[in-house]
């Protein structure tokens, strides 16, 4: 039997950017030939925070076509939206009932969320860690692909996990976390200090995956570094790492030959360079992506077709834990 991998992705925004790509949705294109692969575009998370209708709605398909255009390929991994799965908010309401105020709390991304709005702070933020610790336990996942901001999120998920077992009998699988550490925390173009995300307010701080080329050469040339010349990878120096590291994960190269290659050159030159570089990997997603978003009917297809798949399994957990619960099933 393989392995369970389960991982998702919010329609925060009108497509994904090399953050996620890096960090989290090339490994997920690797893993599903070994894996039995869940991937969920989880819209239900993405309205814990204000969303307008037609641009979420518009997210969801764009999220979903992105994702078959990287390589993730429909009928080998299950992807699926996650509101099309109620098992999901089913079970949410269930786990909550095991998870304590003092371990919501601890959340850094709530935190930092929470910071930012505006407006108000929803329960839905709050509750968020519980409604994704939900979509990892409903498939009995052994292996989480995310970047390096999801891992408390996916600590925590142990925990319930654990006490529910430790009180009803095993009932879930204890997942882990994969993290690649070289690409695990992409950074903002324009404040190196914040890690790259889909819903910066600056637009210069992202590349998404669906930028024109021109849009991705501005973006790169006009990120943020320091006053020195040379190029190095030195730690210190936020935003020249950051630069370095997207241009080391998406040329395959050592950091040795990368120096070497830059040598005597200045910024411009590498700047240049790397713009490039990202236009080569990300053309052809592009041009599958046109192709995936002109056909919602298909795209709505498989949606359908991978939902109905993947809550026959749902509906087997829950119904495993109402039972255990001592409920009338
Ligand atoms: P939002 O800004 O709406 O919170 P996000 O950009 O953080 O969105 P998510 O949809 O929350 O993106 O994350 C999808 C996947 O991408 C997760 O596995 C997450 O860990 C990973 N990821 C997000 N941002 C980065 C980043 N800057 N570097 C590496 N991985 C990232
Ligand atoms: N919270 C995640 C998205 C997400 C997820 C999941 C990731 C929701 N459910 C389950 C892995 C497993 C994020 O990237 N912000």
């Amino acid at each position: 039997m393989k392995k369970v991998i389960f991982s998702g992705i919010q329609p925060s925004a009108q497509s994904p950017h090399i953050g996620n790509y890096l960090g989290a949705l090339r490994q997920w294109v690797e893993l599903q030939k070994n894996y039995q692969a869940y991937y969920c575009v989880v819209d239900l998370h993405a309205i814990t925070v204000p969303q307008e209708k037609k641009k979420l709605n518009d997210s969801i398909y764009a999220t979903y076509a992105m994702l078959l255009a990287i390589g993730i390929d429909p009928n080998m991994s299950n992807i699926f939206v996650q509101s099309h799965v109620r098992q999901h908010t089913e079970l949410t309401w269930i786990l909550n009932c095991f998870t304590h105020l003092g371990e919501l709390n601890r959340m850094t991304q709530f935190k930092e969320k929470s910071a930012k709005q505006t407006k108000i702070v929803s329960a839905g933020l709050y509750d968020y860690p519980v409604l994704m610790a939900v979509d990892i336990l409903l498939y009995h996942t052994n292996i989480i692909p995310v970047g390096e901001d999801q891992v408390q999120h996916i600590e925590l998920t142990r925990d319930i996990a654990d006490r529910f077992n430790n009180a009803y009998g095993e009932v879930f699988t204890l997942p882990t976390a994969r993290i690649v550490k070289e690409t695990a925390r992409i950074m903002s173009l324009s404040d190196p200090k914040n890690k790259m995300s889909k819903s910066d307010a600056n637009l210069n701080a992202t590349v998404f995956l669906t930028d024109k080329p021109d849009v991705i050469r501005k973006k790169i040339m006009s990120a943020v570094t320091d006053s020195k010349k040379s190029i190095e990878f030195d730690k210190k120096r936020l935003g020249l790492y950051n630069l370095l590291g997207i241009y080391k994960a998406v040329t395959g190269e050592s950091e040795k030959e990368i120096e070497n290659h830059f040598s005597g050159k200045g910024y411009k030159e590498f700047k240049s360079e790397l713009a490039e570089a990202l236009i080569e990997i990300i053309k052809p997603m592009q041009q599958k992506y046109t192709t995936y978003i002109a056909d919602k009917t298909t795209l709505e297809i498989y949606m359908r077709q991978n939902a109905h798949k993947a809550a026959i399994v749902a509906e087997q957990t829950v119904r495993r834990v109402k039972e255990k619960l001592g409920f009338i099933i």
